[in-house]
C-alpha cells in the first residue's frame, strides 16, 4: 500500500514554530509564524471535513503571506517588525477602508493574530479542564471571548455549527499526537506562555502604530 508522504502529525512540533519564530530581540520571524498555522491548518483538516471551511480561510491568510516573501521584496517580509516599518513608510496598507492593498502583509497578518488569540484562550482551557469537560464548550467560549467580534453573524453561526461537530476531549488529545494526556498538558503549559508572548508583542506593535483595526 502506499504510504502518505506526510510525516505523522504531531502538535507539539506545530507549537514548536511558535516558540522559534521568537528572535533574541523579541522580532517575530514570519516564516516560523506562518509555518505554525500551516501546522495547525494541518490538524484541523485531520479533525474532517466539516472544519475545512475554517481552516479555508488561514490556509488563503498563510498563502498571501508566503506570496510576500517570495516577491523581490521578500527580504523586507522577514519579521513582522519589518513587515509592518516597510509596508507603512511606501504606504501599502489601507488603513480606513479597503482599497488598493486588500492583501497587504499587516492586514493580512492581523485576521491571524487575532485567531492566535482564540488559540490562546483554547489551549490554555484545554491544559486546565477536567477530563469529562466539552472541547465545543471550551472552544465556543475561546471564541466568543475573543474572534467571534471581528465576524458577522452568518460566519459566527457556521463556527458555532463547527464547534459542535469537534470530538470530545480524549479523542481531540489523541489526535494531536503527543502522548499522554499529562503530556499534553505539560505540553501545553510549556508552549502557551510563548503564544500569550508572540501574541503580546504582535498586539503591542499593532496598537503602536494604530493597526488594530485595518479593514
Ligand atoms: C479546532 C477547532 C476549530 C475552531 C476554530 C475557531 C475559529 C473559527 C473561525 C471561523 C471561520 C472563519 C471563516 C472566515 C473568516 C474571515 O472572514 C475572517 C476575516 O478575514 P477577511 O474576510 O477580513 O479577509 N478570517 C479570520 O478571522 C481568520 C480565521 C482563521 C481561523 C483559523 C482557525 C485555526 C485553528 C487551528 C486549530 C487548532
Amino acid at each position: 500500500a502506499a504510504l502518505s508522504e506526510e510525516p505523522k502529525f504531531c502538535l507539539s512540533e506545530v507549537l514548536d514554530s511558535f516558540k522559534t519564530c521568537l528572535t533574541e530581540n523579541k522580532e517575530i520571524i514570519i516564516d516560523q509564524y506562518v509555518a505554525g498555522w500551516r501546522g495547525l491548518t494541518r490538524f484541523m483538516n485531520s479533525l474532517g471535513t466539516i472544519f475545512s471551511f475554517i481552516s479555508k480561510d488561514a490556509v488563503d491568510k498563510i498563502q498571501i503571506m508566503v506570496k510576500h516573501r517570495n516577491d523581490v521584496n521578500g527580504p523586507r517580509y522577514v519579521t513582522v517588525q519589518s513587515m509592518v516599518k516597510y509596508e507603512l513608510d511606501n504606504g501599502l496598507v489601507d488603513l480606513t477602508k479597503r482599497s488598493s492593498f486588500p492583501e497587504s502583509g499587516c492586514r493580512t497578518l492581523l485576521r491571524l493574530h487575532r485567531a492566535l488569540r482564540w488559540l490562546e484562550l483554547f489551549l490554555e482551557r484545554l491544559r486546565t479542564s477536567a477530563e469529562d469537560s466539552k472541547t465545543s464548550v471550551m472552544c465556543s467560549e475561546a471564541y466568543n471571548e475573543s474572534l467571534a467580534q471581528f465576524h458577522p453573524w452568518l460566519i459566527r453561526k457556521a463556527a458555532g455549527m463547527a464547534f459542535c461537530a469537534l470530538p470530545g476531549r480524549s479523542t481531540f488529545f489523541e489526535v494531536m499526537n503527543v502522548g499522554t494526556p499529562e503530556q499534553v498538558v505539560v505540553m501545553l503549559g510549556d508552549a502557551l506562555p510563548l503564544i500569550s508572548e508572540v501574541y503580546q508583542l504582535t498586539e503591542d506593535l499593532y496598537l503602536k502604530h494604530k493597526l488594530l483595526d485595518i479593514p
